[in-house]
């Protein structure tokens, strides 16, 4: 009896520890787009205010993902001046065709539609190719004619002939399809499979009325039929530790397997609310002899894939900083002052400008997504602060909801900020302006601490509902990081090191 208890918990183990759990990506990673170019699979999502944008990341095997790099490096390429951080840069598209990369997307309130190319997918990329579409969610699809198509959203999914090389549009935009009737038909992608060519778009908006739904035609531009089992995928009104599934694009593998990566959120508490943003979750595609396909759990995304994980799901971080300057997987809020930003042997130094996390511009901040439910987050640093200047630790959903426990003077303070209410919770003096500046992270709250070495004290914590997306809106997730401000006189803060790990 035991020796058969024995190898069933070694079965249940082994199967567990080898299948992968979704989220694919955790934390703030949405609208996902995937190309594959023979066994290399390359991922990107949308970035919003964020600068760099458009992040890539590479897997050979499905499991593991890898950030590589970004499409927008350059202020040429992605403006940010001044806009919300629901702005920037909305759904991309990545799509690999004779030898060139083509990353097509939207700067909303920074000039609209354009397209980037790349013989690498690690870069350079080009300069912006404008596409002049009223539009947002633009997605390329080449024939096998070479005739390449472009395809984006509006009251009815709108297609047209397009030059890529010069954003010029070949035909006129035509509507080809109005959905199955949910609101907002978004995110659409056009693909052919055995010579039919199927339209995939996302409907009911991205919160908890989403889905996914599909349609097909013999020609490019239609007119297309729906599939009968519309929407092929949703988790609206189930139960289910994922919601607001929707936004796919469709792969396959190159060994006759098809996938798709879709959208979707983690809430948690009553009513439900999400902090870590809208992630990356990886759904298997199964086609039936009519030529419909079925994804994951009869149209429901898998908790775990069996697919082999090489590595543990949980990542943790530590981070050291210096001449290497700020890692490829933290951004900047907006476009970045380079000379805030000073490269030292063994600590990176954010200097403090008049701007301040409370303004829609561009503050001394880095960061980089909670990824974590369960997690710790913390700063190893040095501040130095002048007059009513502060440097420390940002917990950053936007500008009016948002936490910062920092050195200012000879004290450590929490200050809380959700909408119009921006109030110092808790301040402590301290005998040195440096040591670990903590915040713990868990499914309804976050807690604040202080630790110099030889003690720690806890100096508050906050509900994360208030840094939720269904308190402070838009479309990004709580970012954890680090800044500076300088109202007069000179604040820095040198950032040694940043430890993040947790799981969840
Ligand atoms: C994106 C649209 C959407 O462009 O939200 O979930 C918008 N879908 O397709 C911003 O992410």
């Amino acid at each position: 009896m035991i020796a058969t208890l024995s190898l069933f918990l070694l079965l249940h183990l082994t199967t567990t520890m080898s299948n992968l759990q979704n989220p694919i990506v955790r934390g703030f990673s949405p609208d996902p787009s995937v190309c594959r170019v023979n066994d290399d699979f390359y991922l990107v999502n949308s970035s919003f205010a964020y600068f760099p944008g458009v992040p890539i990341r590479h897997s050979r095997n499905l499991s593991d993902w890898e950030l590589i790099g970004h499409c927008l490096t350059r202020p040429s390429q992605l403006p940010l001046v001044k806009i919300p951080i629901a702005c920037g840069i909305y759904a991309p598209t990545l799509r690999y065709h004779a030898g060139k990369f083509y990353m097509i997307t939207t700067n909303v309130a920074g000039g609209g539609n354009f397209l980037v190319t790349a013989t690498d997918i690690r870069g350079p990329w080009s300069e912006p190719v404008w596409i002049h579409v009223d539009s947002i969610d633009p997605s390329l699809f080449w024939d096998d004619d070479g005739t390449c198509y472009l395809t984006v959203n509006g009251a009815s999914i709108r297609q047209a002939v397009i030059d890529p090389s010069t954003g010029k549009l070949l035909s006129e935009l035509q509507p080809i399809w109005t959905g199955t009737g949910g609101r907002y038909p978004e995110g659409p992608h056009l693909f052919k499979r055995n010579g039919m060519y199927y339209l995939t778009v996302a409907e009911g908006g991205t919160e908890f009325g989403h889905m996914q739904t599909l349609a097909r035609s013999a020609k490019p531009m239609g007119p297309f039929q729906p599939c009968p089992h519309n929407p092929i995928l949703t988790h609206r009104s189930l139960v289910s530790p994922f919601q607001a599934i929707g936004h796919a694009d469709f792969f396959d593998d190159g060994k006759g397997n098809w996938w798709a990566v879709c959208l979707g959120i983690r809430p948690k508490g009553y009513p439900e609310t999400h902090c870590l943003g809208r992630e990356t979750f990886l759904v298997p595609v199964k086609w039936g002899d009519d030529g419909w396909p079925v994804l994951g759990d009869s149209g429901r995304v898998p908790l775990a894939l069996d697919l082999p994980v090489q590595r543990s799901a949980v990542q943790p971080q530590y981070i050291v900083f210096g001449s290497g300057g700020v890692p490829v997987d933290w951004s900047y809020l907006r476009n970045p002052r380079p000379q805030s930003y000073e490269p030292h042997e063994d600590f990176l130094r954010l200097k403090g400008t008049h701007v301040s996390l409370a303004d829609i511009d561009s503050p001394t901040w880095i960061g980089c997504p909670q990824c974590w439910f369960d997690s710790e987050f913390v700063v190893n640093c040095t501040a130095s602060t002048a007059a009513d200047g502060e440097a420390g630790l940002s917990v950053f959903q936007n500008e009016r909801h948002r936490a910062e426990l920092f050195f200012q003077g000879e004290n450590v303070c929490l200050r809380l900020t959700i909408g119009p209410l921006s109030v110092v919770t808790k301040r402590v003096p301290v005998h040195k302006n440096a040591g670990k500046l903590v915040v713990r992270t868990r499914d309804e709250h976050y807690e604040f601490a202080y630790d110099d070495g030889t003690s720690s004290v806890t100096l508050g914590s906050i509900e994360s509902k208030y840094l939720s997306t269904e308190v402070g809106g838009g479309f990004t997730g709580v970012m954890l990081g680090a800044y500076a401000y300088a109202p007069d006189g000179d604040s820095s803060l040198d950032l040694q090191s940043v430890d993040y790990s947790g799981s969840g």
